[in-house]
């Protein structure tokens, strides 16, 4: 070994072992501190983690976001602890700020969070920081085309999850050479060992049969771990990492049992003067290596179209393809406007901004839990504006990836195609139903639902420098276009599209029941009934005040329609809006259904949501309220 390895880097891992101990230590016994208690799931990657900041990475310790810096992802985010007693032992963090630790008041929380600049995604729920760690180093290697690198540390016990080897499989299909996962194979899981034990060398022929460079070490040797860390990759890289839970505390090595519990005092005690003795005195200080400087600078204000669009009155286009053509025109006039789809790029129209700009469009094949955590990763540290589409339905599916993407304060947008029953002959499989309800539920989105080409380029104009999780719902169908090209559109900001004087129901609906409320209004018109019709152009957040106001001045009554399902969609948003409203009378139509498959317009009809349900809808209201005066 031609390496190097002084007193200084043992005394990393030792002193760094005292901060754990400091803190868990301080924890003992405290009623309050019983969910921050996973002192096993740290020791085991003491040394791993001491190499990994204080031999292998480069950065700036006093700015942990700056973008030429190497990334690491705690994707076992429970040994949180482990994480912020490095970022003290660089001098980041105090010591005393690590007895915070979980307090309601502290920015170090159960599992890392980005209320911590050195954090960049949340992390916690298990399984998703290699397909982030992916976002990040395709970034790296083919938009930034920069030195840093990437490292993720993973549990041995999350490995069961699906998720990492889609992120595999993505690493090894992109050749992310500067990608580096340290698998921390230390037997045990929470209540069972993970199901390979200790049998490192079949993990070591898993990570090979997907196309990674596997490397066996001794986690615990800080040799080794330098050795294998420094050679130079040109494949996505596994370290093995054969380490033992509860390292250090004789009481606790490699037994079940110890998972999330805090030690007895006595024992803490004991370990922490055993690490102190082990302490051997050194005068050199530790700083890790500067990073090369070269990635380029980047700035993601000001992403606009150039132009209105260009559609004219009468034309007609789906919204999925008027979102294909909107985003490859904003990647016309934005470098790094990135494009993400899942094997569906030409249902979701994706294809023509991949044909326009084929190298800033990632294919994430079938793998849409991964597709959202890339999104992530590439959007991370504000490199990129991300834009991910599948068909609405598959989103459900990375459900928990969206919830973290909310946690992470994470800027990407994703777009949903074939949303509903116009799906048509396809059959309910591939029919969005549920994605309202479930991107409504998430605090930090907006759900943009257009009706048109018009409001489609605007949708994804204004997503493109909306903060948080952007979720744009498309339809399969074509429909009209309806507004000029010069209208103007913000998010929250309802359009009132047909009124007369004397409207007797307000009707909101979106996407394809737009164009079926506005059929109605046309054939109630002869009845004579005359109706209002608001398009809410973003579901979440509503425009409560414009829909509250038109609906008072239809008399209080207010119909909703949409291609959802009833539970938590447009009709559940604009009835929890009106709580406070007396006087008024909502009804709703929705999907009650699972659907089957047909043409469009049969099962528009059949599942009620059609021109002819609203309009016998309407008239069931008008009638009813005048019987009742
Ligand atoms: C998706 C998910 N499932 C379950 C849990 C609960 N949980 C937290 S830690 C843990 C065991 C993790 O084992 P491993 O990945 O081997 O990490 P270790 O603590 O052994 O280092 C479990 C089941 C979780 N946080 N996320
Ligand atoms: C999608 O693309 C493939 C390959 O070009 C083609 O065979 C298929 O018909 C396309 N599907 C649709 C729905 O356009
Ligand atoms: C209804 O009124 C309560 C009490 O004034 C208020 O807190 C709440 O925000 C209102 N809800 C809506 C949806 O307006």
């Amino acid at each position: 070994c031609q390496l190097f390895i002084d007193a200084t880097y043992f005394n990393a891992t030792i002193n760094f072992g005292q901060h754990i101990l400091t803190v868990y230590g301080s924890l003992c016994d405290s009623p309050s501190h019983t969910l921050c208690r996973y002192p096993t799931s740290c020791c085991s990657v003491a040394e791993i983690m001491s190499v990994l900041f204080f031999h292998t990475m480069k950065y700036r310790p006093e700015d942990p976001r700056n973008f030429n810096n190497d990334r690491f992802i705690l994707s076992k985010g429970h040994a949180a602890p482990a994480l912020y007693s490095i970022w003290v032992e660089t001098g980041f963090l105090k010591e005393s700020e690590l007895l915070s630790l979980c307090q309601v008041d502290s920015t170090l929380e159960g599992h890392p969070t980005p209320k911590q600049q050195f954090v960049d995604v949340a992390t916690g729920s298990l399984g998703q920081g290699l397909g982030v760690a992916c976002g990040m180093a395709y970034t790296g290697k083919y938009f930034d085309k920069s030195s840093y690198r990437v490292f993720c540390l993973l549990g041995d016990g999350e490995m069961s999850e699906g998720a990492v080897w889609e992120a595999m499989s993505f690493a090894s299909y992109y050749q992310l050479d500067n990608l580096v996962a340290i698998m921390d194979i230390n037997r045990l899981g929470q209540s069972d060992p993970a199901p390979l034990q200790h049998h490192v060398e079949k993990y070591q022929k898993r990570c090979e049969a997907f196309g990674w460079h596997a490397i066996i070490v001794d986690g615990h040797s800080v040799e080794e771990l330098c050795k294998v860390l420094s050679q130079p990759c040109h494949q996505p890289t596994a370290i093995i990492a054969k380490t033992i839970k509860g390292k250090g505390i004789p009481a606790a090595e490699d037994k079940l049992g110890w998972h999330a519990k805090t030690l007895p005092k006595d024992m803490a005690d004991m370990v922490m003067k055993d690490l102190q003795s082990r302490i051997m005195s050194s005068s050199k200080h530790l700083y890790p290596p500067a990073p090369i400087e070269d990635s380029p600078p980047v700035s993601l204000r000001n992403i606009r179209m150039p132009s209105a669009p260009s559609y004219k009155a009468g034309e007609k286009i789906a919204t999925r393809k008027a979102y294909g053509m909107a985003l490859a025109k904003l990647g016309r006039y934005n470098e790094r406007v990135v494009a993400l789809d899942g094997d569906t790029n030409n249902l979701t129209y994706s294809e023509i901004f991949k044909n326009e700009h084929p190298n800033r469009f990632v294919e994430c094949y079938i793998a849409q839990q991964n597709m959202v955590s890339v999104a992530m990763g590439c959007a991370a540290r504000e490199r990129n504006v991300v834009f991910a589409s599948t068909l609405a339905s598959f989103f459900t599916r990375a459900y928990d990836q969206l919830r973290m993407a909310a946690i992470s304060e994470s800027n990407i947008n994703l777009c949903g195609s074939h949303c509903g029953l116009s799906t048509g002959e396809e059959g309910p499989a591939l029919m969005g139903l549920e994605d309202v309800a479930m991107f409504r539920a998430l605090p930090t989105a907006t759900i943009f639902y257009p009706c048109d080409g018009v409001s489609t380029e605007k949708a994804v104009e204004l997503a493109a420098t909306t903060k948080g999780v952007c979720y744009i719902r498309t339809s399969r169908q074509d429909c009209a276009i309806i507004y000029n090209s010069n209208e103007d559109f913000h998010v929250g900001q309802a359009k009132v599209v047909y009124q007369s004087k004397d409207d007797q129901v307000t009707v909101v609906a979106a996407g394809v029941t737009l164009h079926e409320a506005l059929a109605a209004a046309e054939h109630l018109k002869k009845g004579p009934i005359s109706v209002r019709v608001i398009d809410p152009f973003t579901l979440k957040p509503l425009d409560v005040k414009t829909i509250i106001d038109h609906t008072r001045a239809t008399r209080g009554r207010i119909l909703t329609v949409e291609d959802h399902y009833y539970e938590g969609g447009l009709g559940e948003a604009v009835s929890s809006a009106m709580v406070n409203e007396s006087g008024f009378s909502l009804h709703r139509l929705a999907v009650s259904h699972i659907p089957r498959s047909g043409k469009p317009h049969e099962l528009l009809k059949i599942y009620g949501i059609d021109r002819d349900a609203i309009s016998q809808a309407i008239r069931k209201m008008v009638s009813s309220s005048t019987n009742a005066k």
